[in-house]
């Protein structure tokens, strides 16, 4: 918790392996710290197949289920905890939406993802989507992580 928080908050960000590749780590990265969010976890991790498996685990019966594994586990990437108040909304706010055609420019898939035709949607990164499943994403990518 950063001096100013009323109360931890946290949520798990992946930079996907395209993102990863591309060298994007630290400008998506300065985005969270200058937003004011702090950086409580950090780790480069070449994902397997079955931690992507239970991460995605929501996703198990859709079309792109098993495309969106092996997009994920193509190469390294880095997984990340961030914190502050209401980081699981700010953070969704910030990465934008899903379709990163569609995303709006000033967010980071709008900023630094686009459509590559075929396959999974690369989309530069993931961020959970509520505090259940931020409890959950962080108990698989960080499991001696205290929240
Ligand atoms: P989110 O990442 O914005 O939360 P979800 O619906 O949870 O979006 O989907 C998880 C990931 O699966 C997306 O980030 C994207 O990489 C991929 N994906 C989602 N929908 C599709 C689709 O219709 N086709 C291909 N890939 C998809
Ligand atoms: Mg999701």
């Amino acid at each position: 918790m950063t001096a100013q928080d009323t109360s931890a908050e946290y949520t798990l960000v992946l930079i996907k392996p395209d993102a990863y590749e591309r060298g994007l780590t630290g400008e998506i990265l300065r985005r969270f710290e200058v937003k004011g969010y702090r950086l409580a976890a950090l780790s480069i991790v070449h994902a397997t197949e079955e931690t992507l498996a239970r991460h995605y685990v929501e996703h198990k019966a859709k079309h792109f289920f098993a495309p969106l594994v092996e997009y994920m586990a193509s190469g390294p990437m880095v997984a990340v905890v961030v914190e502050g108040n209401r980081v699981l909304e700010g953070v969704r706010n910030m990465i934008g939406a899903t379709n990163p055609t569609l995303a709006a420019p000033g967010s980071i898939r709008g900023d630094f993802g686009r459509d590559w035709g075929g396959g999974p949607i690369r989309n530069v990164v993931h961020a959970s989507d509520s505090f259940e499943s931020a409890h959950r994403e962080i108990a698989i990518w960080f499991p001696d992580f205290e929240h």
